[in-house]
């Protein structure tokens, strides 16, 4: 017998727009788009484009950081996120027409992160509760069950954008963020939360990128919590093939890269991009790479896994990322560097065995307890540095609180404590 949830997943993946999901390579899944099917007759889809951020002509927006931004519901669980990027006139801004989502994170300083709370001395650090890169991959939490990341009237959720733009004028940009959501007194709804394993662990993320074939792992995080494993999504930068979890010491979810495979993701030729494979006339089987009158594919899906089973306390997850310069071209560095750092991080949302569902008349939090274990040292923090000199997401984080990891105090983020925020609902 087929499961239900696996039936409204697969209805999911063929009537969501974009890539055909039969076109899809194996665990790709489509996006979510405003008019996407709803995975429960209680729910609702809502769209909340944050900006707008003016981008420089072959400039970025480093790390804007935003400690307010407009919740998409309040007493609900969410139950899948998604990031976008838009111009004003509503359409997709996207690699085909120089325009970068970088990368984002949401976090909701009303709750605790799950890994690096404990490395904080006041165990203040902000709950991360989605993340993206520019392949915009969907996060579903429901697709296993009745699983929602909770959202109180308490909660805050504050937003860091980074933007890029490789056009020659300057671009006018919205990040998205399409949630769908259930309200609290939804039927048997229960609390999830999110298990960020990074190679840099509680770090900025980045890692020298290296040539040929190379791999980054994390340290082993030992789960002081037990539960279904809901979604997981690897986030790699170009260059990647897999970005793997593995559980205790077998890969848990093999999270396949997959380039190019919609025209958004294809930069056009002619040196519009300062790609190493333009540089390189790189060559790899299959795929258009090459001289610099090609077009270059980036990352535009990652397959993503749900459906694998549950995590036990003492269970030992690691993140690995595997990198193939040869296969797919790394991207030239903007900076000091000759190329873009690269990254491993693998998105784990998790269903708690001890997750309890809200009750909608009492604000009580009705969350998981922040793991307070081992003797890791805490930073230094970034003493009278205001927060828009840290480009850090992290440390932005931290600085926001009035703490700081002591690795990333540096100039470069800018300070958007303003940001316009326009809720879009579902026609
Ligand atoms: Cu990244």
């Amino acid at each position: 017998m087929i499961a239900p949830s696996i039936i409204a997943l697969v209805a999911i993946q063929l009537l969501s727009h974009g890539v055909k999901a039969a076109d899809l390579p194996p665990g790709a899944v489509s996006r979510m788009t405003l008019k996407s099917p709803l995975s429960d007759p209680a729910a609702k889809i809502v769209k909340i484009k944050h900006g707008p951020y003016t981008v420089p002509a072959n400039g970025m927006v480093n790390n804007a950081m935003t400690p307010k931004v407009a919740l998409p519901c309040t007493d609900c669980y969410i139950t899948a996120m998604q990031a976008g990027l838009e111009y004003a006139d509503g359409t997709e801004a996207n690699i085909d027409t120089g325009a970068w989502l970088h990368h984002m994170v949401l976090y909701n300083t009303g709750q605790k992160d799950a890994i690096c709370a404990r490395k904080s001395a006041l165990k203040l650090w902000p709950q991360r509760i989605f993340s993206s890169g520019n392949e915009r991959t969907l996060a579903r939490l429901n697709a296993n069950g009745n699983w929602g990341l909770p959202v109180l009237g308490t909660d805050t959720f504050g937003l860091l954008t980074e933007l890029m733009n490789e056009a020659a004028e300057p671009k006018s940009l919205y990040l998205t963020m399409l949630y769908e959501y259930v309200p609290a007194s939804t039927a048997g709804y229960k609390a999830a939360t999110i298990i960020e394993m990074d190679a840099t662990e509680c770090g900025d993320s980045e890692l020298p990128a290296k040539e040929g074939v190379y791999e980054y792992h994390s340290a082993e995080w030992v789960s002081p919590y037990s539960g279904e494993i809901l979604w997981v999504i690897g986030h790699g930068h170009d260059g990647a093939t897999d970005v793997n979890m593995l559980k205790n010491g077998k890969v848990a979810c093999n999270s396949v890269q997959y380039y190019g495979l919609e025209p958004a993701f294809v930069a056009p030729g002619a040196g519009e991009m300062p790609s190493v494979d333009n540089v390189h006339q790189l060559n790899d089987s299959g795929h258009a790479h090459g001289g610099a009158s090609t077009s270059m594919k980036h990352i535009s899906n990652t397959a993503v896994c749900t459906n694998i089973g549950r995590l036990e306390k003492g269970d030992k997850l690691v993140v690995e990322g595997l990198y193939n310069s040869t296969k797919y071209a790394q991207m030239a560095g903007h900076g000091e560097h000759a190329l873009e750092p690269q990254m491993a991080i693998s998105f784990l949302y998790l269903g708690l065995d001890q997750g309890l569902s809200i009750t909608p008349d009492t604000t009580t939090p009705v969350r998981m307890p922040v793991e307070i274990q081992g003797n890791i040292p805490t930073g230094f923090g970034c003493p009278g540095l205001p927060v828009y000199l840290i480009p850090n997401q992290l440390s932005a984080m931290m600085a926001f609180l009035g703490l700081g990891t002591g690795s990333a105090c540096m100039q470069g983020g800018v300070n958007m404590p303003n940001l316009g925020s326009q809720i879009v609902s579902q026609t």
